[in-house]
Order: structure tokens, then sequence, then C-alpha cells
């Protein structure tokens, strides 16, 4: 959203060193689990950021084993910690795992906090903090009288109490449980949990702006990518790439608003991966917190790029920018995943019928040559990852067709070409990320495409059912609600996304019935978060079994939103489905794009009633295997923190039990 220029700040300290920009592309470091279990020890606090030129202190997780953590036990030794901290580190689990966090409130006081002077939201300038696992299928349950940690449950906070005592009957515990100094997270993966790319952030509603900008995130993968890509050539190397953004002011503090009209000096793009703002200040755009590194692609089947999109607000549109004698063309990429889960859609399927599938965050293009047996393979020369998204490309030098050549030295440009969010909305600038050079690859040796089995992955093959068995004992631990209601059939819930009176931001309700009519009674008009009465309810399938629910998402605005929604995975509907024919499947996703309505919408439900706002609706089928309280919104921080959340209850079922828990 278009805003005025606040000068919003972190006030921090600065010290530590500096190192060059422009080195080779390092990956994160990496935690893994062993016998089922990842035990971590994990620190939100400001740290220096030692990769960007100057001095910045930003917030970032200091992470090591628990069996490292010095006897204070909010401290890591030395050596066991991750040294790059702004740069973000990954996780390795596998299905069955137990990911184990002891979270620490190290943060310092956020005394101009955006949202403070929000209903309810003065606690906010004390910074509390949790952590979500964005995208994994896992429970969000709360402590019980066995077990006093918590699942992935996004209403709990821990307070730093160096920062002063939350009042206890404070309005925030409108929001959920409040900790101090730290929460202690099980969370564990059903063992159908699917394999693929995921990651971790703060959750704390009205400041997860603030914390991620600061750069507090990091990824988790599941399994392996040869969990989805069986025959993955041994030759084609992996590698992790996260994208951050953070706006330094003049004095070296934060900005921690990200602005989009942050620097003056764009044009014609911003060529070393940062921009000028007229005061002195610089706006950063990073991987793995390095500063326009170089890649170098060694391996002789090219590499395996698994991207997660770790910016508050910034939409990339990223490409790869190659120039051959004196003409710039993007490459070609295939696609191997969105959002964590493979991506294989049905063969045959029609180029506009797989965009719509894919929830429009590419623009496919046609393959160099795809197998009659193999699932279809996706082939883009551009790729938009709006806030929160992962992608996974294989990136090999090819020539303006798309064949593969052999490597001699050829060099691109990894590069974002800027994308603007629509009329109200904001233009996020054209940067180069890093620089790429292709060295060693065979030609001929290779396939033209990866093969992709999504048997294990996609909406008929990723067992939704096997899922809500394995949560079991989680599922049956959440009662029963008579008030909670399932849709009947051929009923759909409709999501507004629109601009309440009162806020910035925020939802809208009502029920569709069968012939497409608004249920008297169902409507709830556009309100920002938080607000009880907006929530949904409904009850898991007899014997807590998954149940499928069809929602239709509005954006009544003139910018784009981003609909994600927690515990679950969705696959967007074609039009051609929605008409009544066949189904095409393959693709899952946790979030998907919400373009902006037209100049007649002012983000009122009203404009649209009266047909003066033209929208186009997202349709999407959401399975929910997992009982529990959480949230879906829009992740756009800027938009989610501004109100455009709302909770989501699903109870236990009301008949008998199929599933009987063995503890
Ligand atoms: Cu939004």
């Amino acid at each position: 959203m278009k805003t005025s220029f606040l000068p919003l700040i972190v006030t921090l300290g600065f010290s530590g060193s500096v190192l060059a920009d422009g080195k080779e592309l390092v990956d994160p470091p990496v935690f893994a689990s062993s016998n089922k279990v990842l035990d971590l020890l994990m620190i939100a606090k400001p740290v220096t950021v030692g990769t960007l030129p100057g001095v910045i202190t930003g917030w970032a997780y200091e992470i090591c084993k628990r069996q490292y953590a010095n006897k204070d036990g909010v401290s890591c030794q030395t050596s066991k910690t991750n040294t790059n901290p702004y740069g973000g580190v990954r996780l390795q689990l596998n299905a069955g795992d137990t990911l184990k966090v002891h979270l620490v409130n190290k943060l310092p006081q956020i005394p101009e906090s955006k949202h403070k002077d929000d209903p309810t939201e003065g606690f906010l300038s004390q910074n509390p903090t949790n952590i979500h696992t964005h995208g994994m299928l896992v429970s969000p349950r709360y402590p019980s009288s066995k077990n006093p940690t918590y699942g992935d449950n996004v209403f709990v906070l821990t307070f730093n109490s160096n920062n002063g005592m939350p009042e206890m009957s404070s309005t925030a515990h409108s929001h959920g449980d409040m900790k101090m100094d730290a929460i202690d997270y099980q969370i564990t993966l059903p063992r159908h949990h699917p394999s693929g790319l995921y990651w971790f952030h703060p959750h704390a509603h009205g400041i997860s702006l603030n914390q991620l900008s600061a750069g507090l995130s990091g990824i988790i993968t599941v399994g392996k990518v040869t969990d989805y890509v069986p025959t993955l050539p041994s030759n084609v190397n992996e590698r992790y790439l996260i994208l951050k953004d953070g706006q330094v002011n003049a004095d070296g503090s934060l900005h921690d608003q990200e602005d989009p009209d942050f620097c003056d000096d764009l044009t014609p793009s911003v060529t070393t991966g940062a921009c000028n703002h007229v005061s002195g200040g610089k706006w950063y755009f990073t991987i793995n917190g390095q500063l326009n590194p170089t890649i170098n692609v060694k391996s002789s089947g090219g590499e395996l790029w698994r991207i997660t999109n770790a910016s508050g607000s910034v939409t990339y549109d990223l490409q790869l920018n190659k120039k051959t004698n004196g003409n710039a063309t993007n490459m070609m990429m295939q696609l191997v995943s969105v959002d964590g889960v493979s991506a294989t859609p049905t063969l045959g399927i029609s180029q506009s019928n797989l965009n719509q599938i894919g929830g429009t965050k590419f623009e496919s293009i046609e393959c160099p040559s795809v197998k009659s047996n193999d699932a279809q393979a996706i082939c883009v020369n551009k790729l938009r990852m709006m806030p929160g998204t992962r992608a996974e490309v294989w990136v090999v030098n090819r020539d303006v067709n798309g064949k593969i050549i052999s490597g001699n030295g050829d060099q691109a440009t990894f590069q974002t070409a800027g994308y603007s969010t629509g009329e109200s909305g904001d233009t996020w600038p054209a940067v180069d990320l890093a620089q790429v050079t292709f060295l060693n690859t065979k030609k001929g040796k290779n396939p033209p495409v990866l093969n992709v089995d999504d048997r294990k992955h996609d909406t008929t093959g990723l067992n939704f059912n096997a899922i809500a068995q394995d949560l079991a004992v989680e599922n049956a631990a959440v009662s029963p609600d008579s008030s909670c209601k399932p849709l009947p059939n051929g009923w759909k819930r409709r999501i507004f996304f629109g601009i309440p009176t009162n806020a910035d931001f925020g939802l809208g309700f009502e029920l569709v019935d069968e012939k497409g009519q608004p249920v008297v009674g169902s409507f709830q008009d556009v309100a920002a978060f938080p607000d009880a009465k907006k929530s949904i309810c409904l009850p898991l399938s007899i014997g807590n079994t998954p149940i499928n629910e069809h929602w239709e998402l509005i954006n009544l605005a003139t910018e784009d939103h981003n609909f994600h929604i927690h515990q679950t995975k969705f696959r967007v509907l074609s039009t051609s489905e929605l008409q009544g024919n066949p189904s095409v499947s393959g693709i899952l996703q946790d979030s998907v794009p919400l373009p902006t309505g037209d100049n007649g919408c002012d983000g009122s439900v009203n404009a649209w009633r009266k047909n003066v706002c033209k929208t186009s609706p997202v349709d999407v089928e959401i399975p929910f295997a997992i009982a529990g309280d959480f949230v879906y919104h829009c992740h756009i921080l800027e938009h989610e923190d501004g109100g455009m959340m709302a909770t989501i209850h699903i109870a236990g079922s009301s008949k008998s039990v199929a599933f009987t828990p063995k503890n």
C-alpha cells in the first residue's frame, strides 16, 4: 500500500567486523536431526550483519543444538553456533521427526512500533516473538497436562523480561498465551509429511514485518529432493537461496517498515544489490545475507536452486538474464516445485489451465523435450515470488531454445525484474541479486528436463487421510464443538480481502449456497484482526478424517494480495473445472496471489455488490486434516500486521472416533 514516508526505525547499537561483498555464495549452515529428533536452542537477538558494508545491526537467531548450550541455558557455545546468523540456517528434518525448540527472546524494545496505537496492541513495543513453521503439515496444539510444550501455535508469545513486564491484564491475552523470556516447542512431523522446502519465521501479529525485515527467519527441508525427483542425476548440485532485503537508514539503524519508495536512485536499475536513499541510507537485497555474490555453477549437471522469499513485503520477479553476443535473453529454467512440494500437473494439460492451477506464480513456456510417458514438466523463464513463497528450479546452461549447451564460462545475472502490485500497491524495484558463471556443463549427458514424480505429493497422492491418522493423538485432543458446522454439499465460503472503515486492511466473509447465492445471515463485513467473531469454525469428518472445503477468494482492493493458510496445502481450481470439466491437479500451494480488482474497486463489499468493482476471484479447494486453532492471512506482512488476518478453528469430529490413540 502506498504510504507517506514514516521514519520508523529500530534503534540499535553498532559493533563488529565487515566482510567484503561479491564473494562466492555460501549455503546456509545445516542443523540436521538425528535419531528422529532435532533439539535446538534458538535465541532471537540483535546481531551484527557482517556480510554487508558498514556496521549494521539486525535481528537474527543464534542457533545451536541444545547439547551445546552454555550452562546459562540461554546462549550457545561459541564454536557451535552459526557464524552468519543474518544469512539464516537450514534445519534438515525427515517425516516422523520431532523438532524441539527452546526459543529465547533477547530482542530490544521497539518504542515506535507502527501498530502500538492500534486497539489492543500497545504491548507490541515490548517486542514479543514466537515461531511458525511455514507450510508444514503439523499440529498447532496448545500445551497439555502431560506435555507443557507448544506445537506450531502462533497465538503464544514470549516477552523479553529486560523490556519490562507486560501487564498481565493486558490485551495481549486477546492474542493468546504470554510467556516470559522463552517458549518450548515440540513439533512432530507426521510420518506421511511430504518432502520439500519450508521455512520458519516469527508470527507476532502487528510486528511480523519488523521482525522479518530485521532478519529473523531460516529454512527447513524435509527429506531429500530425490523423494520427488527420483532420477535426479548425481551431477546436479543442490543450492539454497534465502532472499532477504534490509533498508538501512543513514545512521546505520534498520528501517523496520519496508518502504517500496525507500530509494531515490533506481534508474536504470539496482545493479549491485543495493540502492541509495537521498539521506545516505541503503536498501540491500541479499541472498543468504550476502550482497551481490557470485555463483559458480561447477557441477556438470547444473544446479537445483531451492529458493525462499524471506522478505517481509517484497515481490520478486526472478529471472536468469544471459548476454550472448550483446543480446540479453531470459534463460529457461525447469520449475520442480512451488511452495515446497513438487509440481507435476496432469499430462496434456493446456498451458492456460497449467498457469491457472499454478496460481499465476509462473507463465510456463514450452519445455525443450518431454517424453510422452513423463508427467508434464514445467519450464519458465520468469518466476513471480510473493512474500513467503518457495520455488525450486533446475538451472543449467542452455541456449535461447532451452537446449543444454556445454559450459564455457557463459555468464548470466540472477535478478528480479521488479514488480508492481497494482494501482494502490507497491512498485518493488528491479535488482541484480547475483552473478552466475556456468562451468563444465556436459551437453548430451543430461536429460532435457528432470522427471518429477508427483505421486507422493499431488492432491491425489499426498495422503491427507494418512496425515490425519499420523496426528490422531493431537487431533483427538481437540474437542468436538456442536456449533461448528461443515459446509452443506455444493456450498462454498467466500472470503473478501478489502479495506475496513477503521483500518487499512481486513477480511470479510459469507457463505454461498449450491445455487451460487449468498446465504442470508452469513455475511460479515470486512474487518481487521483481532475480531473473534470473524473466526471460521468447522469440524473434521467422522473419525477425525479430513474434510475438503471450497473457498472463493475475492480481492476488493486495487493492489495484489497473497493468501496464505497454515496447517494445510490447497489446490487452485481452474476456470475449466469450475465450469464442470474434469479437474486438473498436480500443484499444491500454501499461498496464492490474489490479483488486484479494477479501478471501480474501493476495498468495500458494497462496490463489488453493485458491480462497479470488477474482481478476479481465485477458487481453491482446501483439505483440512489437522485440528486446532490457526490463521489465514495475506503474506504481504505490511497487510498482515495491518489487520488482514483471521483465525480458523478446526474442531474434532462430533461422531464416533475411528482412530484410537495409543497413549
Ligand atoms: Cu495483502
